[in-house]
């Protein structure tokens, strides 16, 4: 017989879905939403929908395992827990004793967004001495650049968007990344609202929208100064809210003027009419609300696309508006006492912290010391880390030990010395929280592990024990740190009990109906058209909308590439799951029919993509969907599932953004040209 029992999404997804899941004889037979959880509402994507399949894969590792053939082939032999454990101690205590501690780093993300078993490798690592990771690759940008301008603070529930009638999306996929939010929108919709899309291609998003702003990637802020021209020129604005709520309008006031709409159409690619018409439909709602996604940030200057779209709702006081505000991320509600996992008091001062954004680099220009030890766990980065053609150089590497953690044979672990297996979140305990709605959520197994598989609390206890550390947290299970947790004052935790959460529901945070009723986050307490922390640090303190540039591939690769999100996979994941890897298709270059016909380039033939950091080989599909000069890839596929094996990260950049030290993933220059020449 079938039994449902409930667990969590723990994919990096705004959504963290409650899920049922159907459980016959000791074996996951299905996964479905589950009905009672307020923000999912019982549906779930088509990728988790074949969750059962990525358990079962044939892919799935299930025993220790060390490599006998050369890095990058993949040949393992079975060995026992033991030896695995043994042999990572030894490895990293020569490490240490020749190079340093600060020679081992450590490279995870969020492969599973349980706060447990995601933590569960730094107090280990900070004991041990070694470099830190700056986990920059999602969300530095987007966060940075969006609290200069309100503050590091939770944001509008997507839940209260069903009163806004004006729905814009700014730069974010919704019905494939974060698709719960979009029966939401269309309520909105049908009480009369309209949807309006700024993204660079239409997307499945901006096909089901009112309206699509095409505009050119890297050019957002300038956008967003165009709209704030007409606003201020036309006196749209809410001059009491702006005098009460914000700090330096009459700056801005100033350098707005140099966007009219028709030097934005300039810069953006978007018509001027279409410009002054968003204006004024913003400036004429009576609730409008943003929602900004990560794809303006994914820019070299990204950080400053994300601070001045942010000030669009200062000018016409839509935080305060029933309905209306922005959404960032909901995240900052979510506020444990973080320290009973981040454990830095174990970490030893000035130890160095590397940009995992750079992991080429390090592992193949750094010195004093060189990394000499690379344990992975959680993260994919021979896949989704970027300027690959480095990070794999630095992989192949003999002299380098690497330790990789995961559920499957995955890309990364190809070039693996040692493979440890791990337990999924349908096989270990965790707490969940979202960046895209207010509901915490805890899970407890559905399963018995998989073959010899251990969560990343047992594997790092257990390498504890072997250095001797004797600190309580290398002790205490995985119920005990979630008690810890919860050990915190802030209001949004007000009722929040162990007791409540262990019953396994989704748990609402007491978040106030009018998420913007306190102060703003910035130093002001205002919404900071002009910022002086910004000044301090020698930047511009006001807005400026000159576009992202990829200044590498300038003057000799004429097309603009982005990356973003394929519906099938969740960054790399599921490539593994041969039906979402069927529908997702071949893998495609979306190109213009007048940068195809320069290049004489046909629709659906193998074409060579290429700058100075790659190449890869994708199947044209000549469209119209982006304007000409713009090129489109969507989806992380593992390299050994693309033609010659190369990945879409051949071709992007390790370069910083302007703010918050992240990934441009979506600022390439590239050429095309037929496969066969
Ligand atoms: N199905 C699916 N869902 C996912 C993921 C997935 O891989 N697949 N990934 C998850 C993760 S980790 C994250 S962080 C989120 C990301 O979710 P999104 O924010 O949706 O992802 P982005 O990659 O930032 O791309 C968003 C959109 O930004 C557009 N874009 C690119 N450059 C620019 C630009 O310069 N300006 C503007 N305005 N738009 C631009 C892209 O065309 C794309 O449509 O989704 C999560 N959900
Ligand atoms: N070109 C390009 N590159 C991108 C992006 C893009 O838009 N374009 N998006 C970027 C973004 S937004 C992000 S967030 C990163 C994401 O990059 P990653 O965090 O690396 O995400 P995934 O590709 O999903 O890989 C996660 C891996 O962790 C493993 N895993 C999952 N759960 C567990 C667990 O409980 N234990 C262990 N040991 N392993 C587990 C999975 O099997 C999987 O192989 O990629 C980035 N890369
Ligand atoms: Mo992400």
């Amino acid at each position: 017989m079938v039994e449902f029992k409930r667990s969590v999404c723990p994919h990096d997804c705004p959504d963290t879905c409650g899920l049922l899941v159907g459980v016959e004889d000791g074996r996951v037979v299905s996964v479905k939403g589950d009905p009672d959880h307020p923000f999912t509402r019982g549906a779930v994507c088509i990728k988790v929908s074949h969750y059962p399949e990525r358990v079962y894969s044939p892919l799935r590792v299930l025993h220790p395992l060390k490599r006998t053939g050369p890095k990058g082939k993949g040949e393992f032999q079975r060995i026992s827990w033991e030896e695995a454990l043994d042999t990572v101690e030894q490895r990293y205590r020569e490490i240490t004793s020749r190079f340093g501690a600060e020679a081992i780093l450590p490279y995870s993300y969020a492969g599973t967004m349980g706060v447990v078993q995601f933590h569960a490798g730094h107090p280990f690592f900070h004991k041990l001495g070694a470099s830190k990771l700056d986990r920059t690759i999602c969300s530095a940008a987007v966060d940075a650049g969006f609290e200069v301008s309100m503050g590091p603070i939770p944001t509008t529930d997507i839940e209260s968007t069903v009163d806004s009638d004006l729905i814009i999306i700014w730069g974010s996929n919704t019905v494939s990344t974060n698709m719960h939010a979009w029966p939401f929108f269309l309520e909105a919709r049908r009480r009369g609202g309209s949807i309006v899309v700024i993204d660079p291609y239409l997307n499945r998003t901006a096909s089901q929208a009112d309206k699509h702003l095409k505009l050119r990637p890297g050019t957002d802020a300038a956008l967003a100064l165009g709209m704030m021209h007409v606003l201020i020129g036309e006196d749209r604005v809410d001059h009491a809210f702006v005098s009460e709520k914000t700090v330096g309008f009459d700056r801005l006031k100033e350098r707005v003027e140099e966007y009219s709409p028709s030097r934005v159409e300039e810069i953006t690619g978007v018509p001027a009419s279409e410009i002054r018409q968003l204006a004024r439909d913003y400036g004429d709602a009576r609730a409008p609300y943003i929602r900004v996604g990560w794809g303006p940030s994914r820019q070299l200057r990204g950080g400053m696309a994300v601070r001045t779209i942010a000030l669009l709702p200062g000018l016409v006081g839509a935080t305060h508006k029933k309905g209306g505000g922005i959404t960032r991320s909901t995240a900052r509600a979510f506020a444990f006492n973080k320290e009973a996992v981040l454990r830095e008091d174990l970490a030893s001062p000035g130890v160095r912290t590397i940009n995992m954004v750079q992991l080429g680099q390090a592992l193949t220009e750094l010195n004093n010391p060189p990394v000499k030890g690379l344990h992975v766990y959680h993260s994919n980065p021979a896949v989704v880390a970027p300027e690959s053609r480095r990070v794999i150089a630095g992989l192949e590497r003999d002299d380098l030990f690497t330790v990789v953690h995961e559920h499957l044979l995955s890309e990364t672990v190809l070039y693996a010395d040692l493979v440890l297996p791990a337990t999924t979140s349908m096989e270990s305990t965790d707490i969940y929280i979202s960046y895209g709605h207010y509901y915490l959520q805890m899970a407890r197994p559905v399963i018995a592990p998989m073959g010899e598989t251990r969560s990343t609390q047992a594997i790092f206890h257990e390498l504890a024990r072997r250095f001797s550390f004797t600190d309580d947290c290398f002790y205490q299970g995985e119920e005990e740190t979630i008690r810890e947790l919860l050990q915190t004052d802030s209001p949004y935790f007000e009722g929040i009990t162990f007791e409540k959460l262990a019953r396994g529901k989704p748990v609402r945070l007491s978040v106030p109906d009018q998420i913007f009723s306190e102060d703003f986050g910035t130093p002001s307490g205002k919404v900071e058209f002009y910022s002086q922390a910004m000044a301090g640090q020698g930047m511009d303190p006001l807005p400026d909308g000159t576009p992202s540039v990829d200044e590498e591939g300038q003057g000799r690769f004429r097309l603009q590439l982005i990356t973003p999100p394929r519906h099938q996979f969740l960054n790399s994941s599921f490539n593994e799951v041969d039906y979402l890897r069927n529908q997702a298709g071949r893998p495609t270059i979306m190109i213009h029919p007048v940068d195809a016909v320069s290049r004489r380039i046909e629709d659906e033939e193998l074409v060579r993509v290429y700058n100075d950091r790659g190449e890869c080989y994708l199947y044209a599909q000549l469209t119209k969907d982006a304007l000409p000069g713009v090129t489109v890839v969507e989806g992380l596929y593992w390299p050994r599932f693309m033609p010659m094996n190369q990945g879409i990260n051949q071709l992007t950049s390790q370069r910083l953004t302007d703010m918050g030290r992240g990934c441009a993933f979506h600022c390439n220059l590239v050429e095309i040209e037929p496969a066969e020449t």
